[in-house]
């Protein structure tokens, strides 16, 4: 394409991203070709993420929690599963999740964000009781926990309706599904990540469930592996159809494909231009999801800055005991304080805010961190 009809394009996309108007498939391939220049396209969405959220950039103070690693799927994608006879295989004890939780109200975290594997000989009620003793311990910690791909596999070992499982799931303490598992739908290359785990249909449906039932939700992509521009616009349609049908999806967050310790090893991490590139594609074509995530411990904490001028407007959180990047090669920190995580939101002359799970604003005793109350829902204009 030449220099001048790129410019012509952009130009077109431009208005209708002024206009509030949606962009089309077509628009998102554009967008993704290495010949439109990416300050364009970032300035676009930058434009769009003012709109949206003013100058501010949400942040949150969370945790992790990663109750076994042991699974029953073999993603070729993933690092931190184990077999179940592997000396890498642990399961946590309830005496250590609880420990889990302490540690987080004492450094008062807002969020636990709970995953892990599909574990051989467990059954729901363990997954279920890891909830029920958290919430019990601790009601304050939301619980964001048990992706869709989990959630699939309580399916199978209830042979209850999703219906039923999230909501007795929500009856033990789950405050929100986190967006992962989702990797990239197209069969094309899903076959290739994770042959046998939830599909696209299945994953969708979870989320639609969890939306119809009041339970709100984030979503993901991965991308960097061995998909392509179309792969990638084709995943954020459906994620922008299902959105307009629930309105349930909180935040998006591109993940970047860590190849370390992977049975894919030999494909190098996406670049930083690919990051950046991906964030600010979501973020305009994503146009119904209020917030696009930075996630810092997977992009790197200068990516992440930059990131917040690229369509960005949250960072995710000081976060604590992260296993799946770092297994996988991330060499970001395991966690931020809060002074540290404020400081490089300033430093991007965004304006740092406290958040929830759910965006409501949470204020804050400046001398004791584990003293909080929860405000009002975050503004986005749209
Ligand atoms: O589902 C696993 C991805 C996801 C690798 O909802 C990998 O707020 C890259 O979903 N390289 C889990 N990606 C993480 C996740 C997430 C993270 C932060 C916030 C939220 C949220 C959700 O990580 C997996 C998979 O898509 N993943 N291994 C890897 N080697």
């Amino acid at each position: 394409m030449s220099d001048l009809k790129v410019q012509d394009r952009l130009r077109d996309i431009r208005k209708k991203v002024e206009a509030g108007e949606r962009l089309t498939f077509d628009d998102g391939l554009f967008l993704y070709d290495p010949n439109v220049p990416l300050q364009d396209v970032g300035a676009l969405a930058n434009w769009m993420r003012e709109r949206m959220h003013g100058s501010v950039a949400y942040y949150n103070i969370n945790t992790h929690l990663n109750p076994t690693n042991v699974c029953v799927y073999r993603c070729r994608f993933c690092a931190f599963r184990s077999d179940l006879r592997d000396p890498k295989g642990y399961v946590m004890s309830e005496e250590q999740i609880l420990q889990r939780g302490k540690e987080a109200i004492e450094n008062g975290c807002t969020e636990m964000h709970i995953v892990g594997g599909l574990h051989h000989q467990l059954g729901y009620d363990w997954y279920r009781g890891i909830l029920s003793t958290l919430h019990q311990a601790y009601p304050q910690l939301h619980l964001k926990g048990w992706t869709a791909v989990e959630i699939n596999w309580f399916e199978f070992l209830t042979k209850k309706s999703l219906r039923d499982i999230l909501s007795d799931l929500r009856d033990a303490g789950l405050g929100s599904l986190p967006g992962g598992g989702a990797e990239i739908f197209h069969s094309e290359v899903r076959s290739q990540l994770c042959e046998h785990k939830a599909n696209s249909h299945k994953w969708v449906e979870v989320h639609r469930t969890a939306h119809q039932i009041g339970i709100k939700s984030n979503c993901t992509m991965l991308y960097g592996s061995i998909e392509n521009a179309y792969h990638r616009i084709d995943h954020l349609s459906r994620l922008r159809e299902l959105q307009d049908e629930t309105g349930g999806f909180q935040t998006f967050i591109p993940l970047a494909f860590h190849p370390d310790n992977t049975k894919l090893s030999h494909i190098p991490k996406p670049t930083a231009l690919m990051d950046l590139r991906t964030m600010a594609v979501a973020r305009l074509f994503l146009d119904n999801v209020p917030h696009i995530k930075a996630y810092w411990i997977m992009l790197g904490i200068e990516t992440a800055q930059v990131a917040l001028s690229y369509g960005a407007d949250d960072i995710d959180g000081t976060v604590r005991h992260e296993l799946i990047y770092h297994d996988a090669g991330a060499t970001t920190p395991q966690m931020l304080t809060v002074e540290q995580i404020k400081r490089l939101i300033a430093e991007t002359g965004r304006v740092p805010v406290e958040r929830d799970t759910l965006y409501r604003e949470v204020h804050r005793s400046p001398d004791n961190l584990s003293q909080w109350h929860i405000g009002e829902p975050v503004a986005v204009s749209v």
